[in-house]
């Protein structure tokens, strides 16, 4: 038999021992160097596809998340989704299984590079990571993401009024539907929580029928209605609402989790009942589940096309906020989904426009119908609520998308907005095509019966800072001496960017028109004034910055300091995409402007 030692003998005498010791050593560092940047190539890759799947959805160009993580542009829908094929034991399967530890806290999942794979097949069924949103346990915790002021007022529970929550959802994941019942009862004191009511308007897939009624039987207080038809988000609220019993009703998206604390500060502000609370709402990323807290000071509005915006607010508003960050502040509208009100005041109000179908608009018709009617929408920033925002939505829109919310969008603003419903209709002829089809008498005769005031004093009082044409505001085309016309270049976002030159439109591209305010201000579309920056002028969120003055001496346009708005030909013979600058006055074409005025309504 050949012992060890024999063996080394044989085949290393002297020399050669050594020889063979380093080439082993060296094979061992070959295959220590090729297995790291195995792994290094592995994680660049799934980095990569990671950003290559995320960017080939259909994302709306209208949304776009901030610095800080919000998004403050809420767009529009686009409609249809993108993803493979998925059957229907894909579709109709609840594959919730937790994985300890996954997204506790409010941390984000993440996922490996097959899963992902997985993630992105699967994507279209709900427009978030329903692969992370099955590993987070449905009663995971979450960071309190109030403020100090907020946490340090007392309420006194014995006093506070009763609440009936009411989720309503069409196809929701399970496992988030779940989540955000379970984060209710979590949070929310267990004697002002009367009941839990959730409104399935005609879901499709099978787990949502037996399944959730098993999962929902074993807890107390939570209840299913259910629709045959699809009613739409307006009509599945008011079922839910007409079975409540509460003192108040909280509603939800049936994505959502709240965090603690989140259900006094809406309780104290509603038992007034002259106001419908909204919670601040943070964001639950879609790609990863995580609780992220959105920027402080928003407020919301719309554009004028009667998209949602979140803005920015300025001046007073801002200060009066800041003051006091654990005090109520007033909105001029509400995103929709999330907000409180004392069940009294909501039918004294007339509960929902039950003409509006599907998705869209509700949200504006109830802001507007509040304030003008002698209440008042307010958001808490110490109440808050994550909410899972979706870039596209998942579901179908019998009719069309556009017809969905046109329709919705015609009644609200044939009811509420006089003067600028004549403004909205004229530049949105497709709105304006469906808007003999409503029937709104009722909707008409409840505000005169509540003898509500016009939307004229909705925006001079509640909206003091919008950006809509008014009989004192010009409003029209301003275009350059060199042919090109001064206004926003398609996709400048919501946060604003360099000016340059663009092409003049017609008469009828709201796009292209400006407003010019008595006191100096060149406004857009979205909230953008136009400001002189270091060299440049940029299109930026209106406020008090006096570089956002421009005073119309003859022909030209100056800022405080005395300079001239400046079309700087660079590229073309008539401005158009060139930079815009405030530059000495001079004699120069690129400062002559015509203001070329458009009838608004
Ligand atoms: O036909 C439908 N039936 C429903 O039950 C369509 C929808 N729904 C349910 C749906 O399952 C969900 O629970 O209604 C809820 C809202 O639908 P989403 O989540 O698709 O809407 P959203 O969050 O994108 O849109 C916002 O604007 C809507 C306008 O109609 C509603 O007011 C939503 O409630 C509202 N969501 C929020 O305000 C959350 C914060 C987002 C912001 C900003
Ligand atoms: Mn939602």
């Amino acid at each position: 038999m050949l012992v060890k030692k024999d063996f080394w003998a044989m085949i290393c005498r002297g020399r050669k021992k050594k020889i063979v010791t380093l080439l082993i050593i060296l094979i061992f560092l070959i295959n220590a160097l090729m297995y790291v940047s195995l792994e290094l190539y592995n994680t660049v890759k799934r980095k990569r596809d990671k950003d290559i799947w995320y960017k080939s959805l259909h994302f709306d160009d209208n949304s776009y998340v901030d610095k800080t993580g919000m998004r403050v542009v809420v767009g529009h829908y686009v409609g249809g989704s993108t993803g493979a094929n998925l059957t229907d034991e894909v579709i109709n399967s609840n594959n919730y299984a937790p994985v300890a530890g996954a997204g506790e806290g409010g941390r984000p999942v993440q996922l490996s590079q097959r899963e992902l794979i997985t993630a992105r097949d699967l994507y279209s069924l709900h427009s978030y990571n329903i692969l992370v949103s099955d590993k987070i346990s449905i009663n995971r915790s979450l960071p309190d993401m109030r403020s100090e002021s907020c946490k340090n007022v007392q309420y006194n529970i014995e006093n506070l009024p009763t609440a009936t929550v009411i989720i309503v959802f069409h196809n929701e994941a399970w496992s988030t539907l779940m989540r955000t019942v379970m984060s209710v009862i979590l949070r929310s004191p267990e004697q002002l929580l009367k009941q839990i009511i959730l409104v399935d308007d005609a879901s499709e897939r099978k787990y949502l029928g037996k399944d959730l009624e098993d999962a929902v039987n074993k807890l107390n207080k939570v209840q299913i209605l259910r629709s045959t038809d699809r009613k739409g988000l307006v009509g599945a609220r008011l079922m839910g609402a007409r079975h409540a019993t509460g003192d108040v009703l909280v509603f939800l998206d049936a994505h959502c989790e709240v965090t603690d604390g989140w259900m006094e500060p809406l309780l104290d502000r509603a038992g007034s009942d002259d106001v419908f609370i909204c919670p601040h709402i943070d964001l639950l990323s879609e790609d990863t589940l995580a609780y992220t807290k959105s920027i402080d000071a928003h407020w919301g509005a719309f554009s004028w096309r009667l998209h949602f915006r979140w803005l920015m607010p300025f001046g007073e508003v801002l200060l009066k906020k800041t003051e006091n960050p654990s005090k109520p502040y007033p909105t001029p509208a509400m995103a929709g989904g999330l907000f409180a009100v004392r069940r009294s005041l909501f039918w004294r109000l007339g509960g929902y426009d039950e003409g509006m179908i599907i998705w869209g608009a509700e949200n504006l018709e109830l802001s507007w119908r509040a304030w003008q009617c002698g209440a008042r929408v307010e958001i808490t920033s110490c109440s808050r609520v994550g909410h899972i925002f979706r870039r596209h939505s998942p579901y179908k829109y019998p009719g069309g998308v556009s017809k969905v919310l046109n329709s919705n969008l015609a009644r609200a603003a044939t009811v509420w907005m006089d003067e600028w419903a004549e403004f909205f209709f004229k530049f949105n002829p497709s709105v304006a095509a469906i808007r003999d089809e409503q029937n709104v008498a009722d909707r008409v005769e409840l505000r005169k019966k509540l003898q509500c005031k016009n939307f004229k004093w909705y925006l001079e009082n509640v909206w003091p800072q919008h950006f809509f044409p008014t009989d004192d505001r010009w409003f029209g085309r301003i275009r350059n001496d060199r042919g090109g016309c001064l206004g926003v270049t398609a996709g400048t976002p919501g946060l604003g960017g360099p000016a340059a030159g663009i092409q003049c439109g017609s008469d009828f591209e709201i796009e292209k028109l400006l407003l010019y305010t008595p006191e100096g201000k060149i406004m857009a579309d979205e909230g953008l004034c136009l400001q002189q920056g270091n060299g440049r002028a940029l299109w930026k969120s209106c406020s008090d910055n006096p570089k956002q003055t421009w005073l119309q001496k003859g022909p030209r346009l100056k800022t405080k300091g005395g300079l001239c708005l400046t079309l700087v030909l660079t590229n073309s013979e008539d401005g158009v995409g060139d930079p815009l600058t405030a530059k000495r006055c001079v004699k120069d074409g690129g400062q002559i402007w015509h203001f070329e005025r458009v009838p608004w309504r």
